[in-house]
């Protein structure tokens, strides 16, 4: 499959998607985003494929909505068309998971968009922020409910408000990204992680993702109980019966996703 504003490739199990808009840092447009649902949608139903990398360039993950775009959008454009968001949810559709290797600006939407995957690997130039209000607007894609749930109120009130940037030592500190790497090895080690994550049981990995997505939309009591019925049920599978007796019997286990 060939993309305007995508390049995207597999490794094994593994499905890298690079943004592609080097002239505009990967600004995010009506192309990129309809591209990037189909993209993401088409290796989730892939069976040969068990997670998912989404990545920038070295200097721009993605610097935000395309401002070129939406400067002369009116309202009613804005608001009929459902604008750039429209597609937006179908990335929190995705099963497998996704995980954003961020290197340089990841900005406005940018930042949005990385904060919708399942964990961030920074690279050490990486710089977030939701910069929105310099150009009159607020975050529209979830990063005033998404990054205080990740940084807390108060970075994420100073973030929005300000629109100072933060590095990746401070993402990090601060719990936004999992780990931060040299940028030169980004790729590499984002990659490494995601042929880990494929290695394991398909149905167990997509029970992770599910579970861990309930502890920000439920109650304890309710994430605890959809947990423990998805614990019950991977019992259920050939890959359960394979992987304890693989440690019983002191081997290497050979998980078939089913
Ligand atoms: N949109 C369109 N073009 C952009 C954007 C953008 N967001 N960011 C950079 N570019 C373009 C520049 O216009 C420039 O193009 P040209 O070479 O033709 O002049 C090129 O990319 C390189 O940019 P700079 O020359 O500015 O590069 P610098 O290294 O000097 O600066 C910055 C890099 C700091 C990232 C700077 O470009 C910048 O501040 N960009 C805008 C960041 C921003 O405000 N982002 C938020 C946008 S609003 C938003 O995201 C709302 C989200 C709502 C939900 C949307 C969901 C998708």
């Amino acid at each position: 499959m060939t993309y305007e504003t995508l390049l995207t490739e597999t490794q094994g199990r593994v499905a890298l998607i690079r943004l592609n808009r080097p002239k505009q840092l990967n600004a995010l447009n009506d192309i990129l985003m309809d591209e990037l649902g189909a993209a993401l949608t088409g290796f989730d139903a892939d069976d040969g494929i068990g997670c998912i990398v989404l990545t920038g360039s070295d200097k721009a993950f993605a610097a935000g909505a395309d401002i070129a775009m939406m400067a002369q959008k009116t309202f009613m454009e804005a608001y009929r068309g459902d604008f750039i968001t429209r597609n937006w949810e179908r990335i929190g559709t995705v099963r497998k998971p996704v995980i954003a290797a961020v290197a340089g600006y990841a900005l406005g939407g940018g930042c949005e968009l990385a904060m919708m995957c399942d964990f961030i690997i920074a690279a050490d130039n990486a710089r977030f922020g939701q910069p929105e209000i310099k150009i009159g607007i607020i975050p529209g894609a979830g990063g005033t409910q998404r990054l205080p749930r990740a940084v807390g109120k108060s970075k994420a009130m100073d973030l929005a408000l300000t629109a100072r940037t933060m590095d990746a030592a401070e993402a990090e500190r601060a719990g936004l990204v999992s780990r931060v790497v040299p940028a030169d090895k980004l790729l590499d080690e984002a990659l490494a992680a995601a042929q880990v994550i494929a290695g394991y049981p398909l149905q167990a990995v997509m029970m992770v993702k599910e579970c861990v997505n309930r502890a920000y939309q439920a109650p304890l009591s309710e994430g605890l109980l959809f947990e423990r019925r998805g614990f019950h049920s991977l019992f259920a599978t050939h890959d359960q019966k394979e992987g304890m007796a693989a440690f019983l019997e002191k081997r290497a286990p050979r998980f078939e996703h089913r």
